[in-house]
């Protein structure tokens, strides 16, 4: 290959590496049951590109799936029933909520190795139900290294509302963390430029960031920091490790 041309996908694969944000879905078709929903709730996991509508990663086996309700916390593992997302590994899982509260759905999936980025990944994701109507429950922590602690109520959130977290790494706020936030796209929306499909913000001096959320749909917010210890990659190369606390919230429209 020649000298030019070897650079000149060097630096698409730069560009398309600034552009490309992987993000872990972890998306239940609705963020309310009440009466008339019923409780069944179906969610979805997926290692995506969320605003570029894919492609898909492959998820290996999650290392923890779960619920914090109001009967305490349930492991999901044994839930979890594959399915294919472009081709590439996913997952489903069925729940039904019996309780009035709120449900912190979680998830710690399996190192992701990217070799595009040189790295690691792993996303601790969560997202919260709300189960009837009692509206209470969603404050509390799961107790990922890296979570997302949501200082507005997590759901039934109108578009336009601005959304506040606090950043945590092991329980303690990471001040200016960098989070980054995807609209789960319908195909309504085309990005005019790459800098449009991951908008990017910071957290302040005290791990607080906020974003206005400026269309209905599902919105991901992921904190990133790069963890103190490498990992080995499939190569047997040690390498280092972007750990994400995602939280996944709905923004409604007030028709
Ligand atoms: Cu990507």
């Amino acid at each position: 290959m020649s000298l030019s041309l070897r650079a000149g996908l060097l630096t698409a694969a730069l560009f398309s590496g600034a552009a490309c944000a992987h993000f872990q879905e972890l998306i239940p078709q609705s963020d309310t049951l009440t009466p008339q929903s019923g409780g069944q709730v179906q969610l979805s996991l997926t290692f995506t590109h969320p605003m570029e509508r894919g492609p898909a990663m492959a998820m290996g086996q999650p290392v923890q799936f779960g619920v914090v309700g109001p009967q305490g916390r349930q492991d999901l593992l044994e839930r979890l029933t594959s399915t294919g997302v472009d081709g590439q590994q996913a997952y489903l899982a069925d729940y039904r909520v019996t309780r009035p509260g709120d449900y912190l759905f979680y998830l710690e999936p399996a190192p992701y190795w990217e070799p595009g980025e040189g790295k690691m990944i792993i996303h601790y994701t969560k997202v919260v139900v709300e189960g009837f109507g009692a509206l209470e429950g969603w404050d509390q922590p799961v107790g990922l290294p890296v979570e997302i602690e949501p200082l507005s109520r997590p759901y039934s959130l109108w578009r336009g509302n601005l959304f506040q977290g606090l950043v945590r790494h092991q329980g303690e706020p990471v001040p200016f963390a960098e989070v980054e936030v995807e609209w789960r796209n319908d195909g309504s929306v085309t990005p005019p430029s790459d800098g449009y499909v991951t908008q990017v913000i910071k957290a302040d001096a005290n791990g607080v960031f906020s974003y206005a959320m400026p269309r209905s749909g599902w919105w991901g917010f992921a904190a990133l920091l790069e963890a103190e210890q490498p990992m080995t990659n499939p190569q047997g190369e040690p390498v280092p490790v972007e750990l994400g606390g995602l939280i996944w919230v709905h923004a409604r429209d007030m028709n």
